[in-house]
């Protein structure tokens, strides 16, 4: 098998949300197998503290500081790269929050800002970046979805309703852009030990729950979705379009 088949040597992936979370073990992972990355998040402290960590392995990371609802913040992000003559090779559409409320007691202003932020920053980024890939023939897009792009839990309807919408721009994305050899796909993580799901993890009936519901009686842990990007990454995916992989222990595969 030829080496070079997940080598991201040369290329240049930006990742929304990459501060921490799985956005952070993503970015790492996708630096360890060469990659040059771009960290993005809204709190300037926090952008840098991650990318002095990734630098100080003697990874090359660049920081871009821009909220993913704001558009026009998003386009002077590019144009930015674009000045710097940095191209984005890879993109993955990580950032995303979580709002734990019944439907009844949601106001639609709280419904429109995740889905703002979970989806629609979504197509706003991918739109930049599809512009600059198509003409140069080549791009990686992965979208991070969610068990939530297939089922549904109780009091987290628009985070599952922007998860299902992830499966199926990612889809769109497909239809548009894979003639222009892009690659668009998704990435549908369990449940993983990150800082949006502590409130879950701390509580002894959730945990038992996902333990029990979950073949690998286990929750995930973020360096464990690494495997998957670098596949969606690199030239071993260069066939596959549109897909969504889970990477959930098995949960969606079983009642
Ligand atoms: C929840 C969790 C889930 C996980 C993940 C599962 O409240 O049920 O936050 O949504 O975070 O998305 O794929």
């Amino acid at each position: 098998m030829s080496k070079t088949l997940f080598d991201l040597t040369g290329r240049t992936a930006l990742v929304t949300g990459s501060s921490r979370g799985l956005g952070n073990a993503m970015a790492r992972g996708l630096a360890e197998a060469g990659a040059a990355v771009i960290l993005n998040g809204s709190d300037a402290d926090r952008l840098g503290a991650a990318a002095s960590a990734l630098r100080g392995d003697g990874h090359t990371v660049l920081e871009s500081r821009f909220d993913v609802t704001d558009e026009a913040a998003v386009a002077a992000a590019f144009e930015a790269l674009d000045r710097q003559g940095v191209e984005v090779d890879i993109l993955v559409n990580n950032a995303g929050i979580q709002l734990r409320k019944p439907m009844v007691d949601l106001s639609t202003e709280e419904w429109r800002r995740v889905i703002e932020i979970n989806l629609t920053s979504a197509f706003v980024i991918g739109r930049e970046a599809a512009r600059r890939m198509i003409p140069r023939g080549r791009g990686k897009i992965v979208n991070i979805g969610s068990l939530m792009s297939d089922l549904a839990r109780a009091t987290i309807a628009p985070y599952t309703v922007a998860k299902g919408g992830i499966k199926m721009l990612t889809r769109a994305m497909t239809a548009e852009w894979a003639e222009s050899g892009i690659q668009a796909n998704a990435i549908g993580p369990g449940y993983m030990t990150t800082d949006m799901n502590r409130a879950l993890m701390d509580n002894p009936t959730f945990d038992a729950w996902v333990k029990g519901r979950t073949p690998s009686r286990r929750w995930g842990r973020p360096d464990e979705l690494v495997g998957t990007v670098v596949f969606l990454a690199s030239p071993a995916s260069d066939y596959v379009n549109g897909q969504i992989i889970y990477v959930d222990g098995g949960m969606l595969a079983v009642l």
